[in-house]
């Protein structure tokens, strides 16, 4: 199912501005566009940590022939393990932006300043579980993380953020194909293993979250894809993919933002974390959580229009 794209809030900025043509022969209405050109710049910081990422097909997701040798190879052995990423399946995307980084605590701030019904006192406790943004005070994230990720957050929470930025959560279509740089990469730097010096994952020992962008990026320009934190993206939860090819697949249907707060169940996560092992550093590696769950290792980034 095609998932609504709009327009970026940068977008709609620069719109403004430029209907603003008589602005030049008063001085008040020069005043009025040189804060208009200030406040789109303002409003485009955002889109400047974004990558654009170009459409095209891939095969999403793992044959399920290649199972066994995958429990083998990470010595996984639970049962089900890899099984959710079967089968293989071809996916073609539209071009779409993604931003660089994990959003972090100071992005986070602004929003909720902005948006106070998202704040921590304002969220009513049946849209969380109890640890929503739960290492800030009074409202604020510690002074000494501000280019951390947000973590302590929810689905909703993390969907609505990327709205008021004029974008969404990205689909977890979207999320393996840059991930992957469009290749096929086993991690996002490409099949070797992880070691301390490509990602913040559990054998790093950090034991919390790094600044985003401490490692290096992929091949797209995208950092902390694996590990530093897990990432919410926007579909819904299934344990297997459709057997069948798909164009712009998001799972659970398109998510109307008055509508936004009613969705409950598990979203997919994706990317690994602080505190999470090698094998969840891969670039087509599942999981999921409750839309609720507001835990100390996942946080998200946004997708955007590709216009
Ligand atoms: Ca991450």
């Amino acid at each position: 199912m095609a998932v609504c794209i709009i327009q970026s809030s940068s977008e709609a900025a620069t719109g403004k501005l430029m209907s603003h043509p008589k602005a030049s022969g008063n001085a008040a209405r020069v005043a009025a566009a040189v804060f208009a050109v200030a406040a789109a710049v303002v409003r485009a910081a955002p889109r400047d940590d974004t990558a654009l990422v170009a459409g095209g097909s891939f095969r999403m997701g793992t044959p399920a022939t290649a199972i066994a040798e995958l429990r083998s190879r990470y010595g996984v052995d639970f049962p089900g393990a890899f099984d959710s990423e079967v089968p293989a399946h071809l996916v073609t995307l539209s071009a779409f932006r993604i931003d660089r980084h994990e959003v972090t605590n100071a992005r986070f701030a602004e929003f909720t300043a902005r948006h106070p019904e998202w704040s921590k006192p304002r969220l009513s406790k049946q849209m969380h579980n109890g640890h929503y943004l739960e290492h800030w005070t009074d409202g604020q994230p510690p002074p000494a993380q501000l280019d951390h990720p947000v973590v302590y957050v929810t689905w909703h929470a993390a969907q609505a953020f990327c709205r008021a930025a004029g974008g969404r959560l990205p689909t977890e279509a979207e999320w393996e194909y840059a991930a992957r740089s469009r290749s096929d990469d086993e991690f996002p730097w490409g099949s070797v293993l992880p070691d301390a010096k490509k990602a913040n994952y559990g054998e790093s020992s950090r034991g919390g979250t790094a600044p985003v962008g401490s490692y290096a990026p992929n091949r797209l320009g995208l950092y902390d894809v694996a590990g530093n934190v897990w990432e919410f993206v926007l579909d819904e939860w299934q344990p297997a993919y459709a057997d069948r090819a798909q164009t712009n697949p998001m799972a659970g249907g398109v998510v109307a933002d008055d509508k936004l707060r009613s969705v409950t169940g598990r979203r997919v996560l994706r990317g690994g974390s602080y505190d999470g092992g090698v094998v969840n550093l891969r670039t087509r590696w599942r999981d999921s959580h409750e839309v609720t769950n507001a835990k100390p290792f996942v946080g998200f980034r946004c997708a955007y229009s590709a216009k």
